[in-house]
């Protein structure tokens, strides 16, 4: 028997999957279970709303761009500009809709909210070149439909920035020219020059800029030289000591001034002054960096035992359990139901999070993702990234069936709108169940040992931002709990190490190859979680374990005092960025204002810094010079806020054009408002948020040569179900085995009289589902849930993906984070 599988349709086409039904019914083996798949059902199913959260299709799209080329007239607007001056419509995108126009459509049945696009107008024409923000709608376009600036999520007020990188291909000429014009000195420091005619030869140079508004009537370039290492793309381990100060202030790139040159820790005013020491008999000289096949990522040719045989894998021979309406971006497994979409900047993001039928979260998004780097040079020193800028989302590209996600994993597309063109990246996001290696509980009993698997859904996509790999999970577990887990993996962006007496570099990392120093670095990811535990009134406690000494009188009189510990429960009342605790001895818990379970414990969620390397981080560097305000989210763990219109992100993807004037100033939305509500505070629903960042600490060692580890990159924050339900809601979607123990008593199990030949009717009417079923337990084995009772034949495309034939990208457009290809909107290809 073989399952054929579809990776584009995902789900198996129903002629096939009956036929599988056929050769796989179960036997009843005393145990009443079927194999219990519905192909039609999975076909049919549909999302219960229409997705307002979707992206903008392509006719959507095309019809936006039509409307704006009219609108925009005077400004001679075009879809795919063919100069750097030129204005024209860098992206279209959907306008995350209100959520106070959301609520009363999913829970009230009115009417669905407006759809309105997001737009970016490069604006070029002016002395200062602008990216624009500007909303378009209601869509679809009609007589109604207008545009207008867009200013509503900003905290500044404005709706743009300054581009500093509107001639992105002028800037690189200009980098290019220069240092062409330094050839002598680049061929005796580094023994390379530039060969613009071949980007692959080793011993060529590019050159890469690192901007800082300095103030508002300076930009300052630094621009560093690299080998290109294009065989394997490892250009960031290939940094050279030769960097050069560029003032770079004018929006025409023939304005910009060369200024000092900086070399194995000196600095030279110009380059003359520079040739003048090189000549100098006592000139110190730092070995170059070179590449070579350290920076391969592969090793074909070793042969350890072991490597002949190909590794476990895991394999799906009936079909998922969940179900997914593709087409909206909805999905359904095991209590959960969610819609799914995807943006530019972002990547994929969660909405109308429930389980069971309750509210737990009305969004769960990334918000931004920070690299910022320290170090004893020019580039390093000042170096951060804002990954956003470069689109988390546009850079989400194409995953490998059977390695990113296990081979029958299903897949979904994104369209992106820029430049006047619409693009899909394919298979971009999958979705998959997964069974863990360890169990989700076991017990072993007198008479018996009972097991339950630990299944749960993951949705995840990758982000290459230039040479980092984030690898984004959102996963859910059977009893409510939701993992929100990022791995790193990719080229570190090393430092250049000068190997000269004062080794200034051994303070912000370890020298990892001839001239490579690890370059330390912290990696921040924001996430924003909208939580509505059960509703939308919600409060966070900090719930501490606190030791104290109290005297019993059960102890009396034999022990006066006892030390012990007790809980004590701190709300938190005002909006306010949190640490981890230390020693985690208090527990982030946020609880229904008014929902309470069974027990009348109110129900809740807890917050918490989950698995991964080590406690999840916040950014090690007080008030960094180089991002001013435009990531003061980094600066603590979590943080609570109230939720708002006005304040859908915490972070602005252009922030980092304007470090120190952001759009949005993440100060301003973490502003001490009370967080009181009820009879106190009217203005106040109690609708909170909580932003949180996972990421690490990087000192990159020699193990991240070649690239990265995900083991050692990981991290993650979960939301745990606490008080949630009346008692663990995964007991009834659990898969897995009570095994009686061999010999007469097997009792323990409601139902199971172990002595009597009768069963006690009592405890066997505990055994009764709630629909009047009665599951009667017996000797051996007795599953919940169906269990594999024949042998499956698989094709090899289960195990081992045909690649060449499944992949469907041909280039991959790669974020070299010098701004080309970036949020900073460069006429990017020729039309
Ligand atoms: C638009 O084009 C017209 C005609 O070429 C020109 O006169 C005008 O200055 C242009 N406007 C802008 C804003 O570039
Ligand atoms: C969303 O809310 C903001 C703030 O109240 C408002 O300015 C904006 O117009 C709203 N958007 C839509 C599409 O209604
Ligand atoms: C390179 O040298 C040429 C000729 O001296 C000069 O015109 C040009 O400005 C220089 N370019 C840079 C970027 O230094
Ligand atoms: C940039 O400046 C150069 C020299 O100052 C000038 O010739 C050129 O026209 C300018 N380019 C633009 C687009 O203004
Ligand atoms: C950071 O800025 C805050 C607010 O301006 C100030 O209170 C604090 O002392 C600063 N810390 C450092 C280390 O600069
Ligand atoms: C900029 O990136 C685009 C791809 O987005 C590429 O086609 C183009 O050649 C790049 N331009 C330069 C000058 O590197
Ligand atoms: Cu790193």
């Amino acid at each position: 028997m073989t399952i054929s599988r579809n990776i584009t349709a995902g789900i198996l086409s129903s002629s096939i999957f009956l036929a599988a039904v056929g050769l796989l019914w179960l036997p009843a083996r005393g145990n009443p279970g079927q194999l219990d798949v519905c192909p039609a059902n999975r076909a049919g199913f549909k999302a219960p709303k229409r997705n307002v959260w979707a992206g903008i299709s392509e006719h959507e799209a095309n019809d936006v761009y039509d409307f704006l080329v009219k609108e925009w007239a005077d400004l001679n607007v075009t879809r795919t500009p063919r100069t750097a001056y030129e204005n024209f419509i860098f992206t279209v995108e959907a306008l995350s809709p209100n959520k106070s126009d959301v609520l009363p459509f999913l829970w009230e049945d009115s009417k669905e909210p407006e759809r309105w696009a997001k737009v970016v107008l490069s604006r070029n024409t002016e002395e200062k070149p602008q990216l624009i923000y500007h909303a378009v709608g209601p869509l679809p376009v009609s007589e109604a439909t207008q545009v207008v600036p867009l200013t509503h999520p900003f905290s500044s007020g404005r709706n743009y920035v300054t581009n500093l990188m509107a001639d992105f291909v002028g800037s690189l000429d200009f980098s290019l020219a220069l240092a062409e014009n330094v050839s002598d000195i680049t061929t005796e420091l580094l023994d390379a020059k530039v060969n613009r005619k071949n980007p692959y030869d080793p011993n060529s140079l590019q050159v890469f800029p690192r901007f800082t508004r300095q103030e508002p009537g300076l930009l300052i370039a630094w621009i560093q030289f690299f080998r290109p290492g294009m065989g394997s793309s490892g250009r960031t381990l290939l940094p050279q000591g030769i960097y050069v100060r560029v003032d770079a202030t004018s929006a025409n790139v023939s304005d910009w001034v060369v200024g000092d040159w900086f070399y194995n820790g000196v600095m030279y005013a110009n380059v003359d002054e520079f040739r003048r020491a090189m000549r100098s008999p006592d000139f110190l000289k730092t070995p170059p960096n070179v590449d070579g096949p350290w920076t391969d990522t592969e090793d074909f040719d070793a042969k350890p035992d072991g490597r002949q045989l190909p590794p476990p894998v895991s394999i799906q021979p009936y079909g998922p359990r969940y179900k997914l309406d593709k087409a909206e971006g909805y999905m359904s497994w095991f209590g959960f139901e969610f819609y799914l979409t995807s943006t530019q900047a972002t990547g994929v993001s969660l909405f109308d999070v429930r389980f069971k039928g309750e509210r737990v979260m009305y969004e769960l998004s990334l918000q931004e993702a920070l690299a910022h780097y320290a170090g004893d040079d020019p580039m390093a020193g000042g170096q951060e990234f804002l990954d956003t800028f470069f689109g988390m989302g546009t850079n989400a590209f194409e995953l490998l069936p059977g390695y990113d996600c296990p081979g029958y994993a299903d897949y979904l597309n994104t369209k992106l709108h820029r430049g006047g063109k619409t693009e899909t990246l394919p298979n971009n996001i999958c979705v998959f169940e997964f069974t863990s290696d360890h169990l989700l509980s076991r017990h072993t009993a007198q008479y018996s040992v009972t097991a339950s698997r630990n299944t749960y859904l993951t949705v995840r996509s990758v982000s290459t931002v230039g040479n980092y790999d984030y690898t984004i999970d959102y996963i859910f577990y059977l009893d409510g709990a939701i993992e929100v887990k990022v791995r790193a993996s990719g080229y570190i962006y090393g430092a250049f190490y000068a190997n000269n007496p004062n080794k200034n570099e051994d303070e912000y990392g370890h020298r990892i190859h001839d001239a490579l120093s690890s370059s330390m670095h912290d990696h921040v990811i924001s996430f924003k979680a909208d939580l509505d535990i059960a509703g939308s009134a919600n409060d966070l406690v900090r719930l501490a374990l606190e030791p104290t000494v109290i005297s019993y009188p059960w102890d009396q009189p034999y022990v006066k005092e006892r030390n012990t510990m007790h809980l004590k429960e701190y709300p938190v009342t005002e909006e306010a960025g949190l640490e981890w605790p230390k020693n985690s001895g208090e527990f982030y818990i946020v609880y229904s204002s008014d929902q309470k379970n069974a027990w009348g414990e109110k129900k809740g969620y807890r917050v918490v810094s989950g698995t991964g390397m080590g406690n999840t981080p916040h950014l090690s560097i007080l008030n960094s010079t180089t991002l001013g305000n435009s990531a003061r989210w980094a600066e603590k763990d979590i943080w609570v806020v109230r939720q708002k219109d006005i304040e859908p992100r915490g972070a602005d993807p252009l922030n980092y054009l304007e470090p120190l004037e952001p759009l949005i100033d993440f100060t301003t939305i973490a502003n001490s408002e009370s967080l009181a509500h009820g009879d106190t505070d009217s203005e106040y629903d109690g609708d909170l948020v909580i932003y949180f960042n996972v990421g690490s600490h990087h000192i990159p060692h020699s193990g991240d040569i070649p690239n990265t580890l995900m083991h050692t990159s990981s991290s993650s924050v979960m939301f745990v179900p606490h008080n949630f339900a009346d008692r663990d809601p995964s007991r009834e979607s659990v898969q897995g085995v009570r095994l009686q123990l061999k010999g007469k008593k097997s009792g323990g199990f409601a139902g199971w009289d172990p002595e009597g030949d009768e069963p006690n009717e009592e405890l066997r009417s505990r055994g009764k589902d709630k629909n009047g079923g009665k599951y009667e337990m017996h000797e051996g084995a007795n599953y919940f849930g169906t269990p594999y009772a024949e042998d499956v034949q698989l094709p090899l495309a289960a195990l081992e993906p045909d690649l060449p034939k499944e992949y469907r990208s041909e280039e991959i457009r790669v974020s070299d984070l010098g701004l080309n290809g970036s949020a900073a909107g460069v006429w990017m290809r020729n039309p």
